[in-house]
């Protein structure tokens, strides 16, 4: 083989290990995320007076979990603004939902505390801004 061939060859053994490390990579951050809480507020961005609070529950595979336990506390992150918190209900699909009332502007603190039907906890705050 002469020197061109061999850089070619290099280059095309550069391309594989680059592209299989890229499939390794995507495929490890799809593997193993574990459960998947998230909040979403109604309205959107929060403003004073009355709100909904949507918490959706996923499982490690990103189903829908339908049977948890779903704890919401909500209070401020700096004060005490009293107390609101309760079980959100079932909505069926994996989501739960929760009323409470924004009395202040500035930032809020929602804690949630899921436990699934097998007795696993999980905790998940989430910091959301009151216009
Ligand atoms: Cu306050």
């Amino acid at each position: 083989m002469n020197n061109k061939t061999i850089m070619i060859v290099l280059g095309v053994v550069v391309l594989v290990i680059g592209f299989l490390g890229f499939r390794v990579m995507s495929l490890s951050s799809t593997v193993n995320t574990g459960e998947q809480i998230s909040l979403i507020t109604d309205p959107s961005p929060l403003r004073l007076g009355p709100a909904n609070f949507i918490i959706s529950v996923k499982d490690e595979k990103g189903q829908p979990v339908k049977n948890a336990t779903v704890f919401f506390d909500l209070n401020m992150t700096a004060m005490n603004m009293g107390t609101q918190q309760g079980n959100a209900t079932s909505q069926g699909d994996g989501t739960y939902a929760v009323a409470g009332k924004l009395t202040m502007k500035g930032p809020w603190k929602v804690s949630t505390k899921i436990t699934m039907s097998d007795g696993k906890d999980m905790n998940k705050d989430f910091t959301v801004n009151v216009q």
